[in-house]
């Protein structure tokens, strides 16, 4: 794809960089998105396994299906995608990820400051005392495990819909997005509120909002670039660009 030079300058000039992403990102590395085509969701409705009422109703098949997604994350890896951020990093003092992943591929890459705003697959707790379980072994725990020490149902750590997001991680990503000069918005349908809020509140804050998503999304009339496209391309297109630039 070619990239204008006018946007790689500005990218060049920016102080704070912010990189808001969403299930496309890990699409090429083999896991699959919420929404569209091939989204898990087109099988499985989300009100019936995402949510806490399900849990408490189903455990076990709630349980089941977390396990089956994180035998499936275990197995993939990091793309050219999560790992352009990374390199980002290194050439940008102020990088923060924002996630809305649950799959840990951004930490896995070695990107530095990763704000997971729906939680992390691989963590679980205790729904009655918060007790941490966060090394269960997948294949040892096909049904819900209880607690070892007040025997309450122990839970992936995800953010599911109608419950609140992380407070601190929230207001830490909102003040990040603020701060930014440039915000790439990737991968995401942008429909999942509060999250969808970050890049509008950057654009607000006067951060350059760039999309890169393989088709167009609600959020694309408000973006100031769309590229279309792959983003285990074009991330990796962009920072090429930009090494030339510097002469790097
Ligand atoms: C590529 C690509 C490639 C593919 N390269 N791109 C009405 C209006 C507004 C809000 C609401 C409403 N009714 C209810 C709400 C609130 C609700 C909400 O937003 N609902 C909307 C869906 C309508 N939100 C909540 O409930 C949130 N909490 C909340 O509001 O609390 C306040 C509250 C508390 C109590 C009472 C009342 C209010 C919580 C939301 C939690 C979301 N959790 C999930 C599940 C996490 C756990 C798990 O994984 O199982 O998070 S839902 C799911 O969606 C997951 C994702 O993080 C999230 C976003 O999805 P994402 O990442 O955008 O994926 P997709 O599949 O949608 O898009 C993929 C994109 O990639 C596509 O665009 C592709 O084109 C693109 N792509 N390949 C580039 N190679
Ligand atoms: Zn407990």
């Amino acid at each position: 794809m070619f990239i204008n030079n006018s946007l790689i300058n500005k990218i060049i000039n920016a102080k704070e960089i912010v990189f808001f992403t969403g299930a496309g990102i890990s699409a090429e590395s083999g896991i699959p998105t919420f929404r569209g085509k091939d989204g898990i969701w087109n099988k499985l409705k989300p009100e019936e396994l995402a949510n806490f009422n399900a849990f408490l109703k189903n455990p076990d098949m709630v349980w089941e299906w977390y396990q089956y997604r994180r035998q499936i994350i275990e197995e993939k890896q990091p793309n050219a995608g999560h790992y352009a951020i990374v390199e980002f990093e290194n050439l940008f003092n102020n990088v923060t990820v924002i996630t809305q992943n649950v799959d840990n591929l951004h930490n896995r890459a070695g990107s530095k400051k990763v704000l997971e705003l729906h939680g992390n697959i691989e963590k679980n707790f205790c729904i009655k005392c918060k007790t941490r379980y966060d090394n269960l072994l997948i294949s040892e725990n096909k049904t819900a495990p209880k607690c070892k020490i007040c025997g309450g149902l122990v839970r992936p750590d995800v953010v599911w819909f109608g419950e609140m997001l992380p407070q601190d991680v929230f207001n830490n990503a909102e003040k990040m997005a603020m701060r930014s000069d440039v915000c790439f918005v990737i991968g995401t349908s942008a429909v999942v509120y509060p999250a969808a809020n970050i890049p509008i509140i950057a654009k607000q804050y006067g951060s350059l909002l760039i999309e890169i998503n393989i088709t167009n999304t609600e959020l694309s009339h408000y973006c100031d670039y769309s590229l279309i496209g792959n983003s285990g391309e074009i991330l990796p297109n962009i920072l090429n660009e930009i090494k030339k630039l510097k002469n790097i």
